[in-house]
């Protein structure tokens, strides 16, 4: 290996050792591992076309990938190899593969979802590719001036992605706007702007290589005659502009993680990679099949919510216009192929595109949706519209073009069932089904906790890095006190290093024996960020009034970023920010209680957070969150969640045993009833002198002295409009934390916890999600281990 990164120092980067930086060592040893990667990459390519078995194309507009480095090294099985050669080549191994920015291409969840699943695809050797967007910026990086968020823009292109195979020869034209001719039957379209699709490939391997899939991201690109018009009069800018145009299209994410104004640019995103994806995909069957008929026995396409909707409408225009099919057996053929995953039931993040933009945009699609409201009205006369109020409702075409529409957690695909879609519910009573969310063991527990990872290995082997399941066999371990001392051990080490690192990055001294309770992910209204806040706040006063008395010290540590133009997020941060200043300069409390909000949260941050936190909150209102993935994450890492019944809360405490799990709050049902009481709010806040107090501290100043009202609008808010429910929920909430004061002191009792937690987790690996869809969904096998289907 050592040969290997020194030929790819110098042929591939052209340095010689002594000149070579951290980044030419990093990029020379990423070149090696991808070579190494590539033996399995063919092998499996080679076997796929062999078998021509059915594949899975997952279209999601997000893929929040973080690192590779670790997960390619340790998928290879090279850890030991990479950092002896890297050591003896007088390099620090660790700071060489912090070196690589986060692949941050995806907003949180959603994105992050993509990411596992292309892992345990690669894992379970199903052949699949992921399809995506090649995002020139990911999401924004973020930091903090006088509290408040700054966006900056992110760029990790700017060095080269050392994992990526640019494929030239995968090029497709992609129209926009124009118009539609029709001509004795047949539809003709001649958009007015052209835009290149080109194929950026990476490999995705899995566990010791055994199998490797492709995710394949475009980038837009002028086409080739592109303005060769103004070019030719010698109007280089005009030509210019027209080609830097043609890339904004994957120039950067949309950082809101919902849905508001329904921008051009967006709609573009949509079509441009939906458009490229299944023109790829279509070329890649019939290259081995010549009947377009058979196309649902062979592909299975997945949409990661509605953003690729739009694969309906041009699934349908292929096979209309390209292929000469009738408009129905058109329909019927598409929806064989599609599935669609809804992640949330927030009315204001469901995608609706004006009629006007749409057919401005896209015409023929525009008149196939009409023709698919018309077939389906036919069929089904008074069913819900896909055409509303001059609007294209997303959902609703998705899911009336999908064979199966799937929720992400047992009590949301109930919520879906009975809310949004219920009436096309009524129509088609069994296309929702649940497959409730899964992680990857490899990066959120092997990857990221090698502390635990080994401890867990001493005990049962590494099988369950395949076979989460087998971690069950830990929970007998509960009463042997080496175990728990080392399962301990662990979590302090991992304490200790965080400790450290927020030592370094923000100059907070932490005490690694105080609690560190944990709350990372957007910020939004109904995650109730705030109602944490507040608690600390009535915490901060307990403490001052009482010093002496026997407090557990806690850490509060918060992640997190805001949509841009989220104002009431934007003020939430501010509000951590200016109460971290006031609680961590306070002698009273001193070591008892901090805050730390580290910025720009990310994936990586993640994976530093994750193992050394004890107690994880999941505290969104209950209904709201349709599952979260961050939950199972902290799980698995033995943190306890202080939680509501909500998303996959649910199924975790069932999972984990409600003695292990801290319950509080209204139910999804109380939620919707109380909503309806008027003034709910300030009677909840009446009923509580100890909210009263922290509202009143908060409106009146206490945390922005030089500017007394900037939290006025905030409390007002709570007040009037706790659309949430912070303050409903804030008693139970505040009361819950007191018990797991209680429980923290008692070390053993909360290890024995801890570990029911870890030991229990096995059933929320994606490997178990993804086997759920390939046989509920996509009728597909793996063609590594068919054996691990019939054990599923
Ligand atoms: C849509 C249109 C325009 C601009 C942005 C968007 C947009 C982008 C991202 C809308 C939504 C998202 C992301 C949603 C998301 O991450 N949802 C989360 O999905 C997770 C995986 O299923 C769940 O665990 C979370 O509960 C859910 O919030």
């Amino acid at each position: 290996m050592k040969t290997d990164i020194l030929n790819r120092l110098k042929y591939s980067q052209g340095k010689d050792a002594e000149n070579a930086s951290v980044y030419d060592w990093r990029i020379a040893l990423s070149l090696v591992l991808r070579d190494e990667m590539v033996e399995t990459w063919f092998r499996s390519t080679k076997e796929t076309y062999a078998a021509s078995p059915k594949r899975v194309y997952y279209l999601s507009m997000e893929f929040l990938i973080g690192r590779l480095i670790e997960d390619m090294i340790s998928n290879l099985g090279l850890e030991d190899t990479a950092r002896k050669a890297m050591e003896e080549l007088g390099q620090d191994y660790d700071t060489i593969v912090h070196d690589e920015p986060d692949a941050a291409l995806g907003n949180g969840g959603l994105g992050r979802l993509a990411a596992c699943f292309i892992d345990s695809l690669a894992t379970l050797g199903i052949p699949a590719f992921g399809y995506g967007i090649r995002y020139e910026h990911g999401l924004f990086e973020q930091s903090f001036a006088q509290g408040q968020q700054v966006e900056k823009p992110e760029t990790w292109l700017t060095q080269r992605h050392a994992w990526e195979f640019e494929r030239p020869e995968s090029q497709y034209s992609i129209g926009f706007g124009g118009h539609v001719d029709h001509h004795e039957g047949k539809a003709y379209w001649h958009p007015t702007e052209v835009v290149m699709a080109t194929a950026y490939d990476t490999p995705v391997v899995g566990w010791r290589g055994m199998w490797g899939n492709t995710l394949r991201l475009w980038a837009a690109e002028p086409s080739n005659e592109f303005d060769l018009e103004s070019f030719n009069r010698g109007d280089y800018l005009a030509a210019g502009r027209s080609e830097a145009l043609a890339r904004t299209i994957s120039r950067v994410l949309y950082p809101d993680d919902t849905t508001e104004s329904g921008k051009e640019l967006r709609l573009k995103q949509e079509y441009f990679f939906t458009a490229a994806s299944l023109m790829d995909l279509v070329r890649r069957y019939l290259r081995d099949h010549d009947d377009i008929r058979a196309l649902p026995d062979f592909v299975a396409i997945q949409l990661n919510d509605t953003h690729p909707a739009i694969a309906g409408p041009e699934l349908v225009r292929l096979l209309v216009d390209d292929h000469g099919l009738a408009m129905d057996e058109a329909i019927d053929l598409a929806c064989r192929c599609l599935s669609y995953t809804n992640h949330t039931l927030l009315p204001e993040a469901l995608e609706r595109w004006s009629e006007h933009l749409m057919g401005r945009i896209l015409p023929r699609h525009m008149e196939i949706i009409r023709a698919i409201e018309h077939a389906h009205q036919t069929e089904f006369p008074n069913s819900p519209r896909i055409l509303e109020h001059g609007d294209v409702r997303m959902g609703e075409l998705a899911f009336v073009m999908a064979h199966k529409v799937n929720g992400v957690s047992a009590l949301h695909t109930e919520l879906v069932k009975e809310t949004v879609f219920a009436d096309l519910h009524r129509i088609h009573p069994t296309r929702i089904i649940n497959q409730t969310n899964g992680i990857t063991p490899r990066r959120w527990l092997h990857g990221c906790n090698p502390a635990l990872r080994n401890v867990i290995n001493d005990q049962i082997g590494d099988g369950w890095v395949t076979d989460l399941e087998q971690l069950s066999a830990l929970k007998a371990k509960r009463g042997d006190a080496g175990f728990v001392d080392a399962f301990s051990a662990a979590k302090r080490a991992n304490k200790v290093t965080l400790s450290n690192w927020i030592g370094e990055t923000i100059g907070v001294t932490l005490n690694p024996d105080a609690m560190f309770d944990v709350q990372i992910k957007r910020i939004h209204e109904y995650k109730r960020q705030l109602m944490n806040l507040l608690e600390t706040v009535a915490l901060w006063n307990d403490m001052r009034d009482n010093p002496n008395a026997n407090w557990t010290p806690r850490v509060k540590i918060f992640g997190g970023k805001a949509a841009p133009g989220y104002f009431v997020a934007k003020d939430i941060i501010r509000l951590i920010n200016d109460v971290a200043s006031v609680i961590n300069a306070d002698e009273v409390t001193g070591d008892m209680l901090k805050i730390v909000y580290p910025p720009n949260y990310n994936v990586t941050m993640a994976e530093r957070l994750i193992p050394a936190a004890d107690l994880s909150e999941q505290i969104s209102t209950a209904g709201k969150e349709a599952s979260g993935t961050g939950n199972m994450k902290f799980a698995l890492n033995g943190a306890l969640t202080i939680g509501t019944l909500d998303g996959a809360n649910v199924e975790i405490r069932e999972h984990v045993g409600s003695e292990n799990f801290f319950l509080f709050g209204l139910t999804a049902a109380e939620v919707m009833e109380r909503r309806t009481h008027h003034g709910f709010a300030r009677a909840a806040i009446e009923a509580s002198p100890r909210l009263q107090r922290v509202l009143g501290q908060i409106a009146e100043g206490r945390f922005a002295p030089h500017d007394p009202s900037r939290y006025h609008g905030l409390v007002g808010m709570l007040y009037d409009h706790d659309y949430f429910l912070v303050t409903c929920d804030f008693d139970s909430y505040f009361d819950t934390q007191r018990r797991v004061d209680i429980a923290y002191r008692n070390t053993q009792n909360w290890a024995s916890m801890a570990i029911a937690n870890t030991a229990s987790m096995g059933w929320f690996s994606s490997d178990r999600t993804i086997q759920g869809y390939a046989r509920d969904i996509w009728n597909v096998h793996s063609l590594t281990s068919p054996k691990l289907e019939k054990s599923a």
